[in-house]
């Protein structure tokens, strides 16, 4: 397989890469940090070996979580070549990703590493990158600020810059033919204290965690990445998405494996934190969609991705219970415990450019994402192999 992968003719070398191309695609200022050529020319250009096509190779950060999984298992589906960055000697969650996604080629590195990066960049040879890695809990990123920062902030800047070395990028070598497109996946947290309602790519930013602040800087490194350098560099900027393979210390996931401990009797109670938080939750398999078609784009550009309905968390638990045919009220206790030091009091997406532009849908709604997270958890628990909740408890700031 190394060998395959160092034979491959991608275009990291040759003046054609070093050097800008002039021409710029329809609607984008020429000039020299342009040097970018479109999705279908670059892909034709990969295409003429003799042994036919070559598919679009993807390096996937985070291909363990629950994004990973999703976007892995779609771009398998388009014949995308999917390599995923795992990090540590005995990563528990890898048996997962080779059981779900056999096809996948695993390659080690770490956010906190740029060598390991570098390597895992010139390993895989990508046509695209997509960050998903992250410290992604929020309450996690008061607990342990420093790391939040390093892995969820800095990690976007150490992947861009494994991306810019290997491409021979600099400020006289602007990007060409070929160049590989990247993805950062940005988070409705950066609005934070909302502005305004719903929220637009236009949205100024106001967060509320250190997760939200360091989201804020990749966000905003990307854009610099792609004015400074010319690079192909873009941003989703997703609300909550779900779906059973969502970590249990995420509320849709608590509440669903809740509601199906109590039907079970494996457990009354159910304690939660803000009931009256409002958010805008979408299903993950609907939005990994959207960043495959944000690097298909003959423009860089950002997006919001989201469904525009808000529920707040009492809704959720309501329904989640209602599916089991439970009352809620018999089983919810409000635990001081799960309060934020900052709380994000709603959220509610505008994804009119996506439509557009992108011809994007989620084409699950809120109803039918809780029904199928509490029957998923309901056949978990009800099987013989059982559940190891991975959840934490209380958090303590
Ligand atoms: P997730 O399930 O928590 O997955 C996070 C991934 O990051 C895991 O694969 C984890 O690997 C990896 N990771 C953590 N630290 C790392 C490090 N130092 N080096 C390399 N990998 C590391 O998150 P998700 O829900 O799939 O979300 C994917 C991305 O989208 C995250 O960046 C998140 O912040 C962002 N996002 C998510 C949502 C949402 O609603 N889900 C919304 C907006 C934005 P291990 O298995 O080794 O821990
Ligand atoms: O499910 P949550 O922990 O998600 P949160 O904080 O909105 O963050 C998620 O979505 C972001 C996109 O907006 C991502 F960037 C981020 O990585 C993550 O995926 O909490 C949702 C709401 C909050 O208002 C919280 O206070 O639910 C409220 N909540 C109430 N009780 C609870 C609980 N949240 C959790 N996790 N646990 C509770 O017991």
């Amino acid at each position: 397989m190394l060998t395959e992968a160092l034979l491959r003719p991608r275009d990291l070398s040759g003046s054609e890469h070093y050097h800008p191309v002039h021409r710029a695609p329809p609607g984008v200022p020429s000039g020299r940090c342009y040097g970018w050529v479109g999705y279908r020319e670059a892909t034709d250009s990969r295409c003429r070996g003799r042994e036919g096509p070559l598919a679009r190779r993807a390096l996937i950060t985070g291909i363990t979580g629950q994004d990973g999984s999703y976007l892995a298992e779609h771009l398998l589906s388009l014949g995308y070549d999917v390599w995923g960055l795992v990090r540590g000697q005995s990563n528990p969650r890898v048996p997962r990703v080779r059981d779900l996604l056999a096809d996948v080629k695993l390659v080690r590195g770490d956010l906190l590493d740029q060598g390991s990066l570098i390597a895992a960049v010139e390993r895989a040879q990508p046509d695209e990158v997509y960050n998903l890695a992250a410290i992604s809990y929020v309450p996690m990123s008061w607990q342990q600020a420093e790391l939040t920062g390093e892995v969820t902030g800095l990690g976007v800047l150490r992947v861009l810059e494994a991306i810019r070395v290997c491409s021979g990028i600099s400020a006289s070598r602007t990007p060409g033919r070929g160049q590989i497109r990247f993805y950062q996946a940005s988070s409705s947290e950066m609005f934070g204290q909302v502005r305004e309602s719903p929220q637009t790519e236009a949205t100024s930013f106001h967060p509320r965690s250190p997760y939200g602040v360091a989201k804020v800087y990749g966000h905003f490194l990307t854009q610099n990445y792609r004015e400074s350098y010319g690079m192909y560099a873009v941003s989703g900027i997703l609300f909550n998405h779900e779906s059973p393979r969502r970590g249990s210390e995420f509320v849709t996931r608590k509440v669903s494996l809740g509601v199906a401990k109590a039907k079970l009797g494996l457990e009354r109670q159910l304690r939660l934190g803000n009931l009256s938080a409002s958010r805008d939750w979408g299903f993950a398999g609907d939005y990994v969609r959207a960043m495959q078609l944000m690097l298909a784009q003959d423009e860089p550009a950002d997006f919001v991705i989201g469904t525009g309905i808000t529920h707040t968390v009492q809704s959720l638990v309501e329904r989640a219970f209602e599916v089991a045919g439970l009352d809620w009220q018999d089983h919810v206790v409000c635990d001081a415990a799960f309060i934020r030091p900052a709380e994000v009091d709603q959220l509610c997406a505008d994804a009119s450019k996506a439509r557009q532009r992108l011809g994007w849908e989620p084409l699950t709604g809120f109803d039918e994402l809780v029904t199928m997270m509490v029957e998923s958890d309901l056949k978990l628990l009800s099987g013989n192999g059982g559940y190891q909740d991975g959840s934490f408890g209380h958090d303590v700031w």
